[in-house]
């Protein structure tokens, strides 16, 4: 990393197409090899009920962190660069089936409201896919302008969340 002081930045991970478990897996160890970037955590990886349309697999969700000097439009651009490795199709169906999903949830206490990019991620504070995995590896955060990750988690139904275990893994 440069002379400037890292960020920590949260990203949330999700996939329900071609094998889902392996492209998290691959995900995560993409994300740390990012330039400018140091790894620092990865969640458990979960199972979810599809948010939005039913008639689509259920998700494989997790949450990583990473320190980094990339400003927040570069770290988006670096994120959508591994969804299309990850052959990341949009077309145009909201909430719907994909290989590879890699949102900024947050970077560091900063709140953006960019035409590119929205941080903290709007869904975040209500997503049980989002807030489990992150109470996990950071649940003392605070979210800019709400509660701590603890707090929200608390509050936050599971949905039929569940953490797999190592031999789901395998
Ligand atoms: N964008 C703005 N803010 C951000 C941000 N903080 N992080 C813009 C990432 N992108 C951000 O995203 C559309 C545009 O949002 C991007 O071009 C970027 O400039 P996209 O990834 O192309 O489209 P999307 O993901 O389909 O849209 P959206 O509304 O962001 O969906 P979500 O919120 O990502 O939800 N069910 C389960 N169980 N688990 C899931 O992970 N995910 C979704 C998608 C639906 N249902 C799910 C899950
Ligand atoms: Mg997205």
């Amino acid at each position: 990393m440069n002379g400037v002081e890292p960020v920590r930045a949260f990203i949330g991970l999700g996939s329900n197409l071609d094998d889902p478990i392996l492209q998290l897996t691959q995900a995560c160890t993409e994300l740390a090899s990012l330039p400018e970037c140091r790894a620092l955590r990865c969640s458990s990886l979960y199972h979810s009920a599809p948010m939005g349309p039913q008639d689509q697999p259920s998700f494989i969700n997790a949450v990583a962190t990473l320190d980094t000097t990339l400003v927040p439009l570069a770290l988006l651009d670096a994120l959508q660069a591994i969804e299309l490795r990850h052959h990341r199709v949009r077309d145009g169906e909201r909430w719907g089936p994909r290989t590879l999903d890699l949102d900024l949830l947050l970077y560091g206490d900063e709140v953006i409201d960019e035409a590119r990019l929205t941080v903290p991620h709007p869904g975040l504070i209500e997503r049980e896919f989002v807030l489990h995995p992150l109470a996990e590896i950071a649940p003392d955060l605070r979210i800019p302008g709400y509660a701590t990750v603890r707090e929200l988690a608390a509050a936050c139904p599971m949905r039929g969340l569940r953490r797999l275990t190592p031999d789901q893994l395998s």
